[in-house]
């Protein structure tokens, strides 16, 4: 029996990664977009779903879910291993995957939020620090070296085929290079990304390139 799903989110948001998700596996849901700068993430409603007030929220058969990570991690185990995107439990690449996608989530993003809040013109200029953005540029510097690494001999990070784990650290690294990363000194990684833009569900989540 199919779940019931609604799906929270706002454009260009955190939750942008989990739409392109249900886009690229094709899984029937129905999808709430929420005003965020009228406030209706914070009505005692929504707040009951995710107490945090934020978007992606999932609802699965009444049960609410946050945190975009997971999501996403549970909708590879739900849908994406029987598409072929996502693997199976007992197969050794699952390990894979969940380092990747933990990878982008808790040791990638950090450094890129730290970038902005240290340099953005879209946070107050009170909580500027340039030597701090310079030592996390650095920093991202290094992560993208390891994920160049990864692909040096093979197409996608899990190997030959793409996968969720592409798309959710790709929904990443795409964002980093949105605001401002330089992938200059990244080749594999700039030639990845494009090919993870080719594909329809990515450019319906973000828009034209
Ligand atoms: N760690 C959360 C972050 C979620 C988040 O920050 N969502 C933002 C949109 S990008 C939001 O809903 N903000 C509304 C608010 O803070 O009022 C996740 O990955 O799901």
């Amino acid at each position: 029996m199919h779940p019931q799903m609604v799906l929270y989110a706002a454009p260009f948001s955190s939750a942008t990664p989990v739409v392109h998700a249900f886009d690229e596996l094709d899984v029937p849901h129905e999808r709430v977009m929420l005003d965020l700068a009228q406030g209706k993430q914070r009505t005692p409603e929504f707040l009951a779903l995710n107490p945090n007030g934020k978007v992606p929220t999932l609802v699965v058969d009444g049960t609410p879910m946050f945190e975009a990570l997971a999501i996403l991690q549970w909708l590879g185990d739900r849908y994406g291993v029987e598409r072929g995107l996502w693997p199976a439990a007992d197969d050794p690449a699952r390990l894979v995957a969940l380092s990747w996608t933990t990878w982008s989530y808790a040791s990638f993003g950090p450094v890129l939020r730290c970038i902005l809040w240290a340099s953005s013109e879209r946070v107050d200029a009170k909580l500027h620090h340039a030597p701090l953005a310079d030592f996390a540029r650095a920093e991202l510097r290094g992560l993208l070296d390891v994920l160049e690494g990864r692909l040096a001999d093979r197409p996608y990070v899990l190997g030959a085929d793409y996968s969720l784990v592409d798309l959710v650290v790709g929904n990443v690294v795409f964002y980093a290079k949105h605001t401002g990363a330089s992938l200059d000194d990244h080749a594999r990684i700039a030639a990845w990304l494009e090919r993870l833009q080719a594909r329809p569900a990515f450019r319906s989540a973000w828009g034209p390139a």
